[in-house]
């Protein structure tokens, strides 16, 4: 074998990134949050074959997941959770029936896993710091480098083009806020959006949660506790059945309306 060439290294990074991120600037959908729902639907949607990337500020992707409950790192997904849990082939120990005890490294893992092998493409240390909008219409994303935004440099964005958007940002809901504040636009017709979410309650908050997964803008669908600080309801803990079903509705909800050539 021929020495190591540390010029060669950097050219096999840099040209396969930048072929990674050219070939996914025109995207059917965009997820913005790489918490559960937003892995969960990016896996759903990979595996319908649509064109899928997942944006992340953070270095590692996960979201709340990692630290389970106050730094416990296990987490609780509950019997209407265990489905997505079984196609995911996350394990879950049964703790109570009806209580599956799940070691939150496992999940984050393994969901990551699946949804990456299906053929979601993911994108960390990349912030959404806005939306692109045409025609009455979310129609992308504005992008820049998280350590941009943190340290606060002047240095404008790029696009991305996409189909739809899932803002799977969790309780602060970025993304929705953003456009909202933006362009002064009412989100979710039914409640009028940006409701807030409530305090704890851990059934009406799984409830809540995947109920109120849905489209709340022409393009702009919601999943995981963003639906909840959008649409209004209970803020539920360290349980995630929810926030799996959640990403499986939002993946659904987008894959049906692709399909319909929307
Ligand atoms: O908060 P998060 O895990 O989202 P989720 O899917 O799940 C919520 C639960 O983890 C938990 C809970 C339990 O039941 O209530 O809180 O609703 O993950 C949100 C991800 O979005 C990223 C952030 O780094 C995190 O990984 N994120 C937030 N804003 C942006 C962003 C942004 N503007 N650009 C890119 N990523």
């Amino acid at each position: 074998m021929p020495e190591l060439n540390d010029v060669t290294i950097t050219r096999a990074i840099i040209d396969s990134y930048f072929r990674k991120l050219s070939d996914h600037l025109e995207l059917d959908a965009a997820i913005v949050g790489g918490g559960p729902s937003g892995i969960v639907a990016g896996y759903y949607l990979a595996r319908s074959g649509a064109k899928v990337a997942l944006f992340d500020r953070k270095l590692s992707i996960g979201g709340g997941m990692w630290g389970g409950g106050m730094m416990f790192n296990q987490i609780v997904v509950q019997e209407e959770g265990k489905e997505v849990l079984d196609e995911l082939g996350i394990p879950g120990e049964t703790f109570e029936p009806g209580y599956y005890a799940v070691d939150a490294i496992d999940a984050v893992a393994t969901s990551l896993h699946r949804a990456v092998r299906a053929g979601l493409k993911v994108f960390n240390l990349v912030t959404v710091e806005d939306v692109l909008f045409k025609e009455d219409r979310v129609n992308g994303l504005v992008i820049n480098w998280s350590p941009v935004e943190m340290t606060n440099l002047h240095v404008d964005p790029l696009s991305v083009r996409a189909k739809f958007i899932l803002d799977a940002t969790g309780h602060p809901a970025n993304i929705s806020s953003t456009l909202a504040r933006k362009m002064g636009v009412k989100l979710d017709t039914s409640t009028g959006g940006l409701v807030g979410e409530k305090s704890m309650d851990a059934e009406k908050g799984e409830l809540h949660t995947v109920e109120n997964t849905r489209e709340v803008f022409p393009g702009l669908f919601v999943s995981g506790m963003a639906a909840n600080e959008v649409c209004g309801g209970y803020r539920m803990g360290p349980v995630f059945g929810g926030m799996l079903l959640s990403g499986r509705k939002a993946a659904r909800e987008i894959a049906g309306r692709l399909k319909g050539g929307d």
